[in-house]
C-alpha cells in the first residue's frame, strides 16, 4: 500500500503535518492501527536509525522524525487501547537512568495497554531509585526496564541489584528490552526475561502474569 511508504517518507522527512496527515487518512480508511505503526511509523524510523549511523542524518533531523512519529502515535493510540479486555495485569516500565530514548518504550507501553495491562509509564532516565519507589507505590507485577545505548543498559543491572537491597525483587518480575539488549545479557543480570520488540513484550508479559 503506497500510504505506508508515504507514511514512512514522512517519517524520515521529519514532516510532522504530513504524518498527521497520512495517518489520519489511513485511520478514516480503516487501516489496522498496528500496520500504520509497524508498516509507516517504524519502517520510517528504521531508515532514520541507518541513516543516522551512516551520518548521513544527525542529531536536529532524527529528533524532527521522532516528534513526527510521535504524532502519529498520539492518534493511533486510542485505537490501539480501545479493547474491552480485563485488566491483565500491571507494569511499571522506564527507560533506565542516563537514557533518553521514548518512542520504543511507548510503544511497548501502547501495546501492552492494547492487551489490557495497566501501565505506569516512568518516563525516560529513570534511576534506580524511583523504579523501586514505583514498585512500592504501584506493586506491579512486572518492571520493564528499557535502554538504547550499550553505556546505559548497565543501569539495568543496578536496578535489579537496588531491588534486591530493598528486597522487593521476589514480588515482580522483571523484563528488559531495547536495541542494544540481548537474551544473554537478561540472563547475565537476572532478568526474568527479554524481548526484542513490543509485540513479543506483550507475549512474555502475558505468560509471566499467566
Ligand atoms: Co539515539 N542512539 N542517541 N537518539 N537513536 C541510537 C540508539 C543509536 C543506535 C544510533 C546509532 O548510532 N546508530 C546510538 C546508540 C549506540 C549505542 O549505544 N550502541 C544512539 C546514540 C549514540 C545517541 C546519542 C548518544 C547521540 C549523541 O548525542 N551523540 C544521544 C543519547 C541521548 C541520551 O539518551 N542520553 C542520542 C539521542 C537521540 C535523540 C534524542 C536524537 C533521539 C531520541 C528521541 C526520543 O526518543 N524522544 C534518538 C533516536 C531517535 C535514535 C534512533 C535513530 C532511533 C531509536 C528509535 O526510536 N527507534 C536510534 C537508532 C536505531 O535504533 N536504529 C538511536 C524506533 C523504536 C520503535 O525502536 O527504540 O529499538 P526501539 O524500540 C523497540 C525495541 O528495541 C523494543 O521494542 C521497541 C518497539 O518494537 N524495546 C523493548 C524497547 N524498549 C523495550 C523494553 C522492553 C521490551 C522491548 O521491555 C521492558
Amino acid at each position: 500500500m503506497s500510504g505506508f511508504k508515504d507514511l514512512a517518507d514522512a517519517v524520515i522527512n521529519g514532516d510532522f503535518v504530513r504524518v498527521r496527515e497520512i495517518t489520519l487518512r489511513m485511520i478514516d480508511d480503516k487501516v489496522d492501527p498496528l500496520g500504520i505503526i509497524n508498516d509507516g511509523l517504524i519502517a520510517g524510523m528504521n531508515v532514520v536509525g541507518i541513516r543516522f549511523k551512516a551520518e548521513d542524518m544527525y542529531v536536529p533531523e532524527v529528533m524532527m522524525s521522532a516528534k513526527s512519529m510521535a504524532g502519529g502515535m498520539e492518534l493511533l493510540k486510542p485505537l490501539i487501547a480501545e479493547t474491552d479486555m480485563p485488566s491483565a495485569g500491571t507494569i511499571v516500565i522506564g527507560t533506565v537512568k542516563g537514557d533518553l530514548h521514548d518512542i520504543g518504550k511507548s510503544l511497548v507501553c501502547m501495546i501492552l495497554e492494547s492487551a489490557g495491562f495497566k501501565v505506569f509509564n516512568l518516563g525516560t532516565d529513570i534511576c534506580p531509585e524511583m523504579f523501586v519507589q514505583a514498585v512500592r507505590d504501584y506493586k506491579p507485577q512486572i518492571v520493564g526496564l528499557s535502554a538504547l545505548l550499550t553505556t546505559t543498559m548497565l543501569n539495568m543491572k543496578s536496578t535489579i541489584e537496588l531491588l534486591i537491597e530493598a528486597g522487593l525483587r521476589d514480588s515482580v518480575k522483571v523484563i528488559v528490552g531495547g536495541a542494544p539488549v540481548s537474551q544473554s545479557f537478561a540472563d547475565e543480570i537476572g532478568a526474568d526475561g527479554y524481548s526484542s520488540d513490543a509485540m513479543a513484550a506483550k507475549e512474555l508479559c502475558l505468560t509471566l502474569v499467566a
